[in-house]
């Protein structure tokens, strides 16, 4: 029976005398998500140290017999290195655009790699092929990669908590390209917002090249699907516990003890990424403005979190300072303005205290999503109260009826609070209605099936495309083996050769070189290498291998044992060409990075070294440009890979290769290639031809096949004798 196997830093668990389970917001979560058809264990540290192997043997066989917990067993300085150094101190403020307060050293990342292999390890110790893996957050982004290396065929999802920033704050981080690479061995990559997963793909260019679309990256020919997944709270757990007597004590408790006053609500860990300074500096403004009716009380409950790290004791330290001196400027007998309260508390309580806020005062500079909105939210039976909300932080991208602020803006969260206490009743429940059913219904549990169904459906295409390979070359295989007469006519970049930043280093390999003169022996075969290349090149390269060169997209051709290139048509106008370069010029000093490229028939604009993005959007003022102004020339403007080619319309590879089917009696003709310019060989309509996409964009072809390596073990295939 294949399992979900959940991996998080910590298990759900508390370990002490006995042990307990936490009631932590993921297991919340995912307890609806195993059925009778699909067992669900959880891998994780257990939030404890061992003293001794048989004690360690001891808890990890109740933790697997009663809790389907599978404990990943750390030592102190493993998670002081791995968890505290390089999770905490590390990867949480660059994820948090607070790049000031990274802390980095080799040591940590040394333990941050070998924790992460250890996760990948044990949970292929305990996964089958069949079973679903779900990563959690930022502590373990380098597990996908590693597990992917031992169980290729497992489905791995990863879900991202925290924010992804942008590219400029993310490349801040050291190793930052192989943080990359270990989400991309995922088959799913989950984020809370659009925004944060825009910014994924935008460091997946910019650091690695990879290009992507919107729902997806492929890599190492496999897709890495990308999806938006805004997590909710577990809407039950909160509605029941507002039926229980325990909570209606609290609540009529608290009720009394602040009926003189409104009640301005916030809860969080400590972190200097909840803005709670700011939020103070706010607060004490307010009070300025009102010292004369001193009336609303500020509850802050602030749990205690990151000890270790230099920076949450310090912050700490300046809170507490704050709201001491805030308190003793407005305090009187029988008023203290700030209640600062540094414990966690229990359900019943916070639950009470959600109800009877009058306002939550929630202002991180920045948040992933941010629970507590939500929570809050739930708790309003009554439809009264108001959710004062950053717009920084992932929910606010759904609960858009909240007064939403920016937390920077000290004098603008002073005046939304106030106007925020004022509001009627009328409005508060208008605005208040909408976003509750919105966090009942989206809940944890339906964001976990969710997450899980897209992880379920995702490999399916990819099978599909591993498999083309090897069906097309069995077909073509046979109906090579009826032919007597066989022509290949294959492009050069992108087909045979994989790109690289500089065309003059794409030269052929040795195993091109065999390849090709292996075909071009063959008795009944044919072998045209159609490029968009120059003659010299082409010449350099393949000259004395039995080979016919069409160069420049089929303008002219070297055929075997010649020294001379012919021109395929000899009736071409190409008097635009002059026009064409004084347009290019222009767009070479900006980007830069630029190049301008003039073959015999055709000019090139080359924008591969310049910065991808604008690069990209210049090539599309570009061909605008050179659309308006060529509209009455005998030209083709077109956009290939990292270039904008003009060339003349009298010639592409469609006609080159209708022109020597014409002249030769083919049996079957292969026609392959990666980019536009090979399209017009697609298009030929003729049964005798078998034409090959290489990648996996749209195509007229017949048949794809997803990059150049297995296209070469493709044609190796009909090198071989035993093949015949
Ligand atoms: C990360 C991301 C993202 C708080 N105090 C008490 C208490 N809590 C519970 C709240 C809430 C949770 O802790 C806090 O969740 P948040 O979402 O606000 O923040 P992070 O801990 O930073 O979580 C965040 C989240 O992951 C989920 O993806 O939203 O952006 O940073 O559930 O209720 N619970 C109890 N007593 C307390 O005193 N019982």
């Amino acid at each position: 029976m294949a399992k979900i196997i959940i991996v998080s830093n910590r298990l759900p668990v508390t370990v002490g005398n006995v042990i307990k389970k936490s009631p932590g917001g993921l297991v919340s979560a995912l307890s609806g998500v195993s059925t009778n058809n699909t067992k669900m264990i959880w891998i994780g540290w257990a939030g404890t140290f061992s003293s001794n192997a048989d004690n360690s043997a001891k808890l990890k066989e109740t933790l697997i017999k009663d809790f389907d917990c599978y404990p990943v067993f750390l030592s102190k300085k493993e998670i002081s290195d791995y968890y505290h150094g390089f999770s905490n101190a590390c990867l949480w403020p660059a994820l948090h655009y607070f790049s000031q307060h990274i802390h980095y050293s080799s040591m940590f990342w040394d333990s941050y790699v070998n924790i992460n292999r250890k996760f990948a390890e044990y949970i292929a110790a305990n996964a089958a092929d069949d079973d679903l893996v779900w990563i959690h957050d930022y502590h373990l982004f380098l597990v996908p990669q590693m597990l992917r290396k031992i169980k290729p065929n497992i489905k791995i999802g990863f879900f991202l908590h925290t924010p992804f920033p942008s590219f400029e704050v993310f490349r801040c981080l050291p190793h930052r390209e192989e943080i990359l690479k270990g989400l991309l061995g995922s088959d799913l990559v989950g984020f809370h917002t659009y925004g944060y997963l825009r910014h994924f793909r935008r460091s997946c260019l910019r650091l690695l090249n990879i290009e992507s679309d919107i729902a997806q990256i492929l890599v190492d020919k496999r897709f890495c699907k990308l999806g938006v997944f805004p997590i909710g709270i577990n809407s039950d757990q909160f509605l029941k516990e507002l039926g229980t007597k325990r909570f209606i004590k609290r609540r009529n408790e608290l009720k009394k003890a602040y009926a003189n006053y409104k009640v301005v609500l916030s809860v969080e860990r400590v972190d200097y990424t909840k803005g709670i300074l700011r939020r103070l500096e706010a607060i004490e403004k307010f009070l300025f403005h009102h010292k004369h009716k001193l009336d609303v009380a500020f509850i802050f409950i602030g749990i205690p979190t990151r000890g270790e790290v230099k920076e949450y004791k310090e912050l700490l330290g300046q809170i507490q300072k704050k709201v001491g001196e805030i308190n003793s400027q407005y305090s009187n007998i029988e008023y203290t303005p700030i209640h600062f309260i540094h414990k966690t508390i229990p359900l019943s309580d916070l639950c009470a205290l959600y109800s009877i806020a009058d306002v939550a005062m929630i202002t991180p500079l920045i948040d992933g999503m941010n629970l507590v909105a939500k929570e809050y939210l739930a708790c309003k039976i009554d439809s009264t109260g108001v959710l004062l909300l950053s717009e920084f932080a992932g929910a606010a991208h759904e609960l858009i009826s909240a007064v939403l602020v920016n937390p920077y803006d000290i004098d603008n969260v002073t005046k939304n609070l106030e106007n925020a206490l004022l509001m009627d009743e009328a409005e508060k429940s208008q605005r208040l209605i909408p976003m509750r059913s919105h966090v009942i219904r989206y809940n944890a549990n339906q964001w976990a099936q969710t997450f899980l169904k897209e992880l379920k459906q995702s490999r399916k295409s990819i099978k599909k495309q591993n498999n083309n390979a090897k069906f097309i070359s069995e077909k073509v295989l046979s109906s090579i083996k009826k032919a007597k007469k066989v022509a290949f006519f294959i492009d050069y970049d992108g087909t045979l050769r994989e790109f690289e930043d500089t065309p003059d280093k794409a030269k052929p390999t040795k195993e091109i070189l065999q390849i090709i003169s292996a075909l071009a022996r063959h008795a009944n075969y044919e072998v045209f290498i159609i490029s968009g290349r120059k003659e010299a090149d082409l010449e350099k390269w393949f000259k004395g291998l039995n080979v016919a060169l069409i160069s420049e997209h089929g303008y002219s051709i070297l055929l075997p044992k010649s020294d001379k290139w012919q021109m395929i048509n000899s009736h071409i106008d190409l008097s635009w060409k002059k026009k064409v370069i004084k347009i290019l010029s222009q767009y070479v000093s900006t980007p830069q990075g630029t190049s301008i490229e003039e073959k015999k028939s055709s000019v090139v604009w080359h924008y591969r070294q310049a910065d991808p993005e604008f690069g990209k959007w210049k090539s599309q003022q570009l061909l605008g440009n050179l659309l308006e102004i060529l509209t009455n020339e005998n030209v083709v403007v077109s956009q290939g890979n990292h270039i904008v080619e003009v060339s003349s319309s009298q010639i592409n590879k469609g006609f080159a290769v209708r022109h020597f089917m014409q002249k030769n009696n083919y049996d079957l003709i292969v026609c392959a290639g990666d980019d536009k310019t090979d399209e017009t060989m697609f298009q030929i309509n003729d049964a005798r031809i078998v034409s090959i996409k290489i990648g996996l964009d749209e195509t007229f072809a017949r048949y794809k096949i997803a990059d150049p390596i297995l296209f070469r073990e493709f044609l190796l295939k009909f090198t071989k004798k035993e093949n015949f």
